[in-house]
């Protein structure tokens, strides 16, 4: 079968004003600050700006599963992000992340400030930090990393990919959908052969793998995101669905993915989380 085309890329890119998409009024082919603006800051040692995305969750179920554990060090404040507002650009949050998107960290707990940005890098920064959610073998670390790994290269895939073709994009392009929702089952079908044969991703712990994973893999399947779960027909990779069931009954996930949760689509919403007691309202 042959895809309509209509469009010559010019001999120079330039960007036009408004594409249409559901993005184009913050996204720009340049980097840097766009205004002054401090951060806030809270009292805890960690302080978190994000937004409640497959990525930002990421990062508040960690932290979530960590005080779980009794890990008081892991106490923090989630600040909102609005990304549709611009205010990843502010000179407050490129100070943190160069690359101007959720999630991003400030670890204010030993005398040196240390920031950490992409939520690959932050899941890792705190394993280490708390030694929890990440395997002291070797082996069986490198298996972990490796799934993790794989997160952060395979999402945009599925994000960027196919959640933006099919969701965002003014128009429906046939060749583009297909595309990424070949390639989105593909990496269903991975994990579902993985999770044919171990409880979790890296093996029979939950670890950081298992959390980066479900954020996006897991809440597709539950029909969280996109709501493409019918259209990619995921009800057929049963592995994955009753380990992404698994991994949404825990408390400690139930609270982070609500955390900075500004989406008219969620029924549950903390826009911003300073203290245990903001959950509350769940009860
Ligand atoms: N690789 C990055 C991706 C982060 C990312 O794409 N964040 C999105 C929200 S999920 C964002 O901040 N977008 C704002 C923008 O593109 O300006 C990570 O894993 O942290």
């Amino acid at each position: 079968m042959s895809y309509p085309t209509g469009y010559q890329p010019s001999e120079i890119w330039i960007m036009e004003n408004k594409n249409g998409g559901t993005f184009s009024n913050i996204n720009k082919p340049t980097a840097g600050a766009t205004f002054e603006k401090e951060l806030p800051v809270g009292k805890h040692p960690l302080q978190l700006y994000s937004l409640g995305t497959p990525n930002g969750i990421k990062i508040t179920i960690m932290l979530e599963e960590l005080l779980a554990l009794g890990h008081t060090g892991a106490e923090y404040d989630a600040w909102l992000c609005r990304i549709h507002k611009g205010e990843q650009f502010s000179s407050g949050f490129v100070q943190v992340n160069p690359n101007s998107k959720i999630p991003a960290l400030v670890d204010n707990s030993s005398q040196k400030q240390q920031r950490v940005f992409e939520s690959g890098a932050i899941l890792f920064y705190l394993s280490e930090k708390f030694k929890e959610f990440i395997p002291i073998n070797f082996n069986e670390r490198t298996e972990c990393l490796s799934w993790l790994f794989w997160q952060t290269g395979s999402a945009p895939y599925l994000g960027g990919g196919f959640g933006h073709f099919y969701k965002y994009a003014p128009e429906k392009i046939k060749y583009a959908i297909d595309r990424f929702s070949m390639e989105t089952k593909r990496q269903l079908d991975v994990l579902d052969q993985r999770l044919s044969k171990n409880d979790f991703i890296s093996g029979q712990n939950y670890t950081i793998a298992d959390i980066a994973i479900w954020s996006w893999y897991g809440q597709l399947v539950l029909g969280e995101l996109y709501n493409a779960d019918v259209f990619l027909d995921v009800a057929k990779y049963q592995h994955v669905m009753a380990w992404a069931k698994k991994i949404d009954n825990r408390e400690a996930v139930k609270r982070g993915k609500i955390v900075n949760q500004s989406s008219s689509d969620k029924p549950n919403q903390l826009r911003e989380r300073h203290d245990m007691s903001d959950f509350d309202f769940l009860k």
